[in-house]
């Protein structure tokens, strides 16, 4: 199924004069405060997250799946599927494929239907924390830690297999997330687990072609409960700083212990100028893969006033960052919890551009503890989302995708096409 321009136009046509209305006031209130609007929609327009190859098919957890029909089949329907996404916001313009869940057999074909979608390719993942058919050696103890040389080695190779690819798809990036660690007290020997890991990554590191990165995602824990090898943000930095320039840490928000500052996390990494991006979504107690801020959107804010007040530091625009969304659970249809996913993180986006830094800044030198949450509240409380609808509108997309989304019945017709019992490949 693909959607037509005419019927995004249509869709903005009914909405047009109550969003027109919406946003011109909306434009008048921040232009009281000193604030363009119009700057903040480029900036929102330019804003793009890509969409994981495993969050089109409805997710599961250890005691069961619910699969909720009409989903991708193969790598060419979720493709579709990320289509469908990026026609309707405009704002999920590329796929991040995991391998070997969706292994690009014939990659000229896939790449040419990811064109005519207006789709790239976002960084490819591995996947050491399964055992895939066929494979020589087992996983359950590890990959790029394993105690075992053998083990290691195939860890490696798999990753470098990955690269070659990413490389046929024009990716850029390898992001590596590792489930090694120990279930139980005495199990492993951090120093050693420690020191195979970064002999594994450096030998992968150096397949690395000129133009590419390595992404190293860390997890403080599960599917191991007594230690994972690359834990926490420190951990992940020091592999990078020991690999070298190529090697950036991903923050992936469900990753951290209960109550963790990410938002300090983050303003450290990219003082350090060693944020590689970010895997979008939410949670309430560990890695809960909700829809991103469905719990927690103050937090959201937070780290985007930090990733703003960043990236201006540092100079560089929104689109030199990988933002993914990185969620997929059990009760929502996944394409339109991804739409909400979206928003989400551009309506936190907006508001963390509304902040004013030079007040903010002000208030800290005097120590006025009272105005500087004042001022990041005044943003956060502010109803931005007609800012993301002109976004939206402007760049194509529909006024509320969503609505459309129903509207159009885009559900019911993918379960024509492709059948009510289907399961994507994933978790
Ligand atoms: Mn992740």
């Amino acid at each position: 199924m693909k959607l037509e321009q005419y019927q995004i136009d249509q869709h903005n046509d009914s909405l047009l004069s109550k969003h027109n209305n919406q946003y011109i006031f909306i434009k008048e209130q921040l232009g009281e405060q000193g604030i363009n609007a119009n700057e903040i929609v480029k900036a929102l327009e330019a804003f793009q997250v890509a969409i994981p190859s495993w969050a089109l098919g409805t997710g599961g957890t250890r005691f069961g799946r619910f699969s909720g029909g009409g989903e991708p089949r193969s790598l060419e329907e979720k493709v579709e599927d990320v289509g469908l996404l990026h026609a309707l916001n405009h704002s999920s313009g590329s796929i991040s494929l995991h391998i070997p869940w969706d292994i690009p057999e014939q990659a000229q074909s896939i790449i040419a239907l990811a064109s005519s979608l207006n789709l790239q390719f976002d960084a490819v993942n591995s996947n050491t924390f399964q055992d895939q058919k066929n494979q020589e050696h087992s996983y359950k103890f590890g990959s790029l830690s394993h105690v075992d040389a053998a083990v290691r080695k195939q860890a490696v190779a798999h990753n470098i297999e990955v690269i070659k690819y990413g490389k046929d798809l024009g990716s850029k990036a390898l992001s590596i997330w590792l489930s090694d660690g120990s279930c139980f007290p005495g199990q492993s020997n951090f120093v050693k687990s420690f020191q195979y890991t970064l002999e594994s990554l450096q030998e992968i590191y150096a397949a690395l072609p000129d133009d590419w990165k390595v992404y190293v995602e860390y997890k403080a824990y599960e599917p191991n409960f007594y230690s994972t090898v690359i834990q926490d943000w420190g951990s992940s930095l020091l592999f990078c700083q020991k690999l070298g320039p190529k090697a950036d840490v991903l923050v992936d928000l469900g990753h951290h212990l209960p109550n963790a500052n990410i938002e300090q996390i983050v303003a450290t990494l990219m003082m350090e100028g060693r944020l590689a991006g970010f895997h979008f979504n939410d949670s309430k107690y560990g890695d809960d893969d909700l829809t991103v801020g469905s719990i927690r959107p103050y937090m959201l804010f937070l780290i985007f006033v930090e990733l703003v007040e960043g990236m201006k530091r540092a100079g560089r625009a929104s689109d030199t960052y990988a933002w993914m969304i990185d969620a997929s659970h059990n009760v929502k249809d996944p394409l339109e919890d991804l739409l909400q996913s979206v928003e989400a993180i551009l309506l936190a986006y907006a508001q963390a551009l509304m902040v004013d830094r030079k007040k903010l800044e002000f208030a800290r030198s005097q120590n006025d503890v009272v105005l500087a949450q004042q001022i990041l509240q005044n943003a956060f409380r502010t109803d931005v989302r007609p800012l993301v609808r002109e976004s939206m509108r402007l760049s194509g997309g529909a006024l509320d995708p969503i609505g459309l989304f129903r509207n159009l019945g885009v559900r019911s017709e993918l379960m024509n096409e492709r059948g009510k019992v289907t399961v994507a490949t994933g978790l």
